[in-house]
């Protein structure tokens, strides 16, 4: 029976990427996310076979009920990329808005959590397992205005470092990728559906495309066992640091 990568966020954008790269490779997929229309359609499109899980990771009743909901087929759970998660709102601390900065905790950090807590112990029984775990250079370097959402992905920095801490006894290998500037829907959800501004951000220059960072997890994922790329920054070409772009004028 072929291997389980359970990937959160696949309705688009790098998550999206990802669930065709490893299917790719071979595995069947767990595609999850909010929107199910978008996870119909990857069952249609993606080669392999694919079981759907519709919810949102901030709920952890919802998150422990999808999980407990596989079928014992689809438990075997090799790889998880914890993948769901967006920045909301770009704007300084004292103009924050409460809500912005709860979604992105709620989703970036205790989502993650959530769904780790609930996909963990199928890996731990069977003592093999890969997490891979997306932060980002925002959880390198805080840049103007990303305050909160920086913070989220410092803390999905920390919590891989806890992990593969407390769980390089179970044989569970932790990987974190951070990106810098990807081309997805990321910058439409960041300025809540403002197209126009969300283009801006990748005008001028080359920006990762989320087949770059697909092709990266892939990689990570297929080491020999006993490889365990444990952190990867990964920028286009034109970006040194977060704030630093060499964009064509
Ligand atoms: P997209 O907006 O294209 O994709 C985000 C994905 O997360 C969607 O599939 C969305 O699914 C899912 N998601 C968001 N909120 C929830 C929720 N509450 N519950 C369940 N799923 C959710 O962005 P990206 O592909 O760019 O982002 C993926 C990851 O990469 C994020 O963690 C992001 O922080 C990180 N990243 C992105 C970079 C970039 O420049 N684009 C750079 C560095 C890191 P749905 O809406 O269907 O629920
Ligand atoms: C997404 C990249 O630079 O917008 O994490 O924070 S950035």
């Amino acid at each position: 029976m072929t291997k389980v990568a359970f990937v959160t966020g696949a309705t688009s954008g790098i998550g999206r990427a990802t669930a065709f790269e490893l299917a790719r490779q071979g595995y069947r997929i767990i595609v999850t996310g909010r929107r199910g229309e978008r996870l119909e359609e990857l069952k249609q499109e993606l080669e392999v076979p694919v079981y759907t899980l519709e919810f949102d990771v901030r709920d952890k009743e919802a998150t422990q009920q999808a999980v407990n909901s596989l079928p014992e087929d689809w438990r075997q759970v090799e790889v998880l990329v914890n993948n769901a998660g967006n920045a909301h709102g770009l704007s300084s601390i004292q103009n924050g808005s409460l809500d912005d900065w709860d979604a992105m905790i709620d989703i970036n950090v205790k989502g993650l959590l959530y769904v780790s807590h609930a996909v963990l112990p199928l890996m731990l029984q069977r003592k093999k397992g890969h997490i891979v775990n997306i932060g980002s250079i925002a959880g390198k370097e805080v840049y103007p205005n990303g305050n909160v959402y920086c913070a989220s992905k410092y803390a999905v920095d920390a919590i891989s470092q806890g992990m593969r801490i407390d769980l390089v006894q179970e044989g569970i290998r932790v990987s974190e990728v951070n990106p810098g500037l990807v081309e997805t829907e990321f910058s439409e959800v960041r300025f809540k559906g403002d197209k126009e501004r969300a283009a801006s951000v990748y005008k001028g220059f080359q920006a990762l495309q989320a087949q770059d960072i697909a092709e990266l997890i892939s990689f990570i994922v297929t080491r020999p066992a006993h490889v365990n790329l444990a952190e990867v920054l990964v920028l286009p070409t034109a970006q040194a640091a977060a704030t630093i772009l060499h964009k064509k004028q």
